[in-house]
């Protein structure tokens, strides 16, 4: 059936990808649709789903529509509002600095140490600070690993030496020195008032007073670490999340070798 009620053609939707101009995909090209969620601090009643809609105007959303509010309480309502975005993207001039290696498979990075390193090499790991979260590190260094990766502790080229959380930069530098660590896994997930900025430079030039910054390979991580920042702040690199053993594995193996560390 090409036309009527049920006709699949769909002739007058606009197809057409300007990257210099992205928008979100809703059903068709350039709709710009977007759904998003969040709670105002007041009672839930036709005044509140007005002001939802007049600040996701605001927000830069076209006809924005409430799809959904509820009264968390007596005086917190929830919104869920959708709406098109008037806003556009020029995705070509955008520039990541991202770590660029083909990750390797665990036996891979095994096999790559095994002929290049030919030793087997030292990872020490902490969540340092105050910093509680472990689930991270973890998630990189553990055993049974984290979403389908194994962590680094069953890699049978590396000594991996999980430290746990709310390590003190003093702390996490002597038991360094004291395994001979290769590499060095620094956790930050708290970052309310920049604590992991302070915290993460402090390690870096702590290790720098103790002249083995350029000995290791050192490498921080958590949901709002990127690659630049890491950079920026005097690491080899920094993973987040979507990232796992097997990258950081990568990084850590062939910049040793890039670097003559062996
Ligand atoms: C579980 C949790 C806790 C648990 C932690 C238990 C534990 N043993 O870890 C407990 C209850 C203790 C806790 C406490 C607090 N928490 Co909490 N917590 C969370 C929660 C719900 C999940 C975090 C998590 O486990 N993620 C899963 C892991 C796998 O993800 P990930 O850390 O991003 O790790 C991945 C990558 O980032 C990367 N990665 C991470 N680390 C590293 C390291 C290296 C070297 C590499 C290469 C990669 C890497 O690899 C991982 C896999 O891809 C988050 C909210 C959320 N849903 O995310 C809040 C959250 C992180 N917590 C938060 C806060 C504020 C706190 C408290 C300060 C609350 C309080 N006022 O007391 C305290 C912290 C106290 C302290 N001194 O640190 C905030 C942080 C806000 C901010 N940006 O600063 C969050 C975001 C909640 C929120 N929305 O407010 N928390």
């Amino acid at each position: 059936m090409s036309s009527g009620l049920y006709s699949t053609e769909k002739k007058d939707f606009d197809k057409t990808l300007n990257l210099n101009k992205l928008k979100p995909y809703g059903d068709t090209m350039n709709d710009g649709k977007v759904q998003l969620s969040f709670t105002l601090p007041v009672p839930d009643n036709d005044k509140s789903v007005e002001a939802a809609k007049i600040l996701a105007k605001k927000m830069g959303l076209d006809d924005p529509s409430v799809a959904y509010h509820s009264a968390l309480d007596k005086s917190f309502t929830f919104f869920v509002v959708y709406g098109s975005v008037n806003h556009t993207i020029d995705y070509e001039s955008i520039h990541v600095e991202a770590v660029e290696v083909d990750t390797m498979s665990m036996d891979e990075v095994n096999d790559y140490i095994k002929e290049h390193i030919k030793r087997k090499i030292t990872v020490v790991g902490a969540s340092t600070g105050t910093d509680a979260h472990t689930v991270g590190i973890d998630a990189i260094m553990n055993m049974k690993g984290f979403a389908g990766h194994y962590g680094l502790e069953r890699y049978e080229m590396i000594n991996a030496y999980n430290l746990g959380s709310q390590v003190s930069n003093e702390e996490f530098i002597k038991k360094a020195i004291e395994l001979k660590a290769d590499v060095l896994l620094v956790s930050q997930t708290v970052t309310q008032k920049n604590i992991h900025i302070k915290n993460l430079t402090e390690l870096v030039e702590l290790l720098e007073a103790e002249g083995i910054r350029d000995k290791v390979i050192l490498i921080c991580g958590g949901p709002r670490i990127s690659h630049e920042l890491a950079k920026e702040l005097g690491y080899d690199a920094g993973f987040g999340p979507g990232k796992y053993a097997d990258d950081v594995a990568t990084f850590a193996v062939t910049e040793m070798v890039e670097r003559n560390l062996i």
